[in-house]
């Protein structure tokens, strides 16, 4: 194994042991977690080392909305969401500013958005 792969394992299993650990550690959220989006469809999404506030967001079948991901800071391990059902869309999140994303609302169920490790979870789910 080169030292640069040898590197990039370190690199992955300290983020994934970061990921556990917060999982494993996470009290019950502040504030709401679970929201119905409102008219305009824009939904702030604040990423912190508890994960995603909201976590839940309800809305109409069908509806667009956009989602407004903001990252608190470099202490947790959000700093990608993806979309494993929009083709596994990916978006980084820099600490401090805001990044939109277009979703529609599925017809029925969710639509599950999670941090690059699938250790935070969230969802848009259809009402
Ligand atoms: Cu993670």
């Amino acid at each position: 194994m080169s030292s640069s792969h040898r590197l990039a394992v370190v690199a992955l299993t300290t983020l994934l042991a970061a990921c556990q650990r917060e999982a494993a550690h996470r009290p019950p959220s502040p504030g709401p977690s679970a929201v119905t989006a409102p008219a305009d469809g824009r939904v702030e999404v604040r990423v912190d080392d508890q994960g995603y506030h909201p976590a839940t967001i309800r809305a109409a079948a069908g509806r667009s909305l956009t989602l407004v991901f903001r990252r608190a800071d470099a202490l947790n391990c959000g700093e990608k969401v993806k979309f494993p059902s929009m083709g596994n869309l990916e978006r980084d999140l820099p600490v401090g500013q805001a990044v939109e994303v277009a979703v529609i609302v599925p017809a029925s169920g969710e639509l599950a958005f999670t941090c690059g490790m699938g250790m935070y979870r969230g969802s848009v789910v259809a009402q």
